[in-house]
């Protein structure tokens, strides 16, 4: 009998069956600390997260910061020192609520087992690329930041990671938390059919998506463009991938200096560039 990552478990013919089918057995356990944990109640059983957990690929628990305070009051934030505006979260319950979800024997380990990531603004930006590589791990501990900040011990001492989901202010890093694991969850084989691979994905993040179109081929006196109608594979293909690069050079042109294109997309961005000069 074989204990999975997670505790499955599972004979060693089923092993063999599953390591055939798939390469690896993949199952990731997702914790995340809160203030606020039934923010998660619905995007957890819903969609993608729901068909995760159903094929038991994932598991996601969800843990109150507050179960961690001992006094009467149950605490978990106190006024910054040295002044001004706001409370600060304390690092004793946070430090508390990830010591009792590391394995017995992992107290020491560090990020290479298992990520513990602070949702904060002060965070590097979250991409496609992190997702990609949190995607790697078994485990991750999420902790959501709240009120002015969180005591910085918990930033030098405890957390391992420190990511943003972009260039705005929000309440808590509850929603972040919910952008992080749904962007992280959907790369893990076998959460997406086979009808949207998140294979696609990794071209999505180089050149923008070209223009989808469904029935009917005539919409209000808008037609569905000529090609996609025409049963002409080939192109079909060279449009699609024409308009994806269009539409990267006039609305996203940065992400053109970092983008793989093959030989044709580079000589089609050309052309175009030319065309726009
Ligand atoms: Cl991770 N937290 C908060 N509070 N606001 C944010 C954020 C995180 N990422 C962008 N804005």
């Amino acid at each position: 009998m074989w204990t999975l990552s997670g505790g499955n478990k599972c004979n060693s013919s089923q092993i063999f069956d599953t390591i055939q089918i798939c390469d690896k057995i993949w199952f990731m356990q997702i914790d995340i600390l809160t203030l606020f944990p039934q923010m998660f109640e619905s995007p957890l059983t819903t969609g993608i997260f729901k068909r995760a957990v159903d094929r038991e690929l994932v598991q996601v628990n969800t843990h109150n910061i507050r179960d961690w305070t001992h006094d009467k009051h149950h605490t978990v934030d106190d006024y910054p020192y040295g002044g001004g505006a706001g409370m600060v979260l304390k690092p004793d319950p946070i430090f508390q609520a990830v010591e009792a979800l590391k394995p017995v024997g992992l107290q020491q380990q560090g990020a290479d087992i298992m990520p513990i990531i602070l949702l904060t603004p002060q965070g590097r930006l979250f991409s496609q690329q992190i997702a990609f590589e949190l995607s790697q791990y078994s485990r991750l501990i999420l902790i959501c930041g709240h009120y002015e900040g969180v005591d910085e011990r918990v930033i030098e001492h405890l957390a391992t990671d420190e990511i943003s989901i972009g260039d705005y202010v929000l309440s808590g890093g509850e929603l972040p938390a919910m952008v992080v694991a749904d962007a992280v969850v959907r790369l893990i084989p076998g959460v997406l059919g086979s009808e949207t691979s998140a294979v696609d994905d990794s071209y999505a993040t180089d050149l923008l998506e070209y223009p989808q179109y469904t029935r009917p081929p005539e919409y209000r006196g808008w037609a569905v463009p000529e090609v996609l109608l025409s049963g002409n594979h080939g192109g079909v293909a060279r449009w699609r991938r024409e308009q994806a690069v269009l539409r990267t050079l006039q609305r996203r042109p940065e992400l053109l200096n970092k983008a793989s294109l093959s030989s044709e997309e580079k000589h089609l961005l050309s052309k175009l560039k030319t065309l726009a000069e």
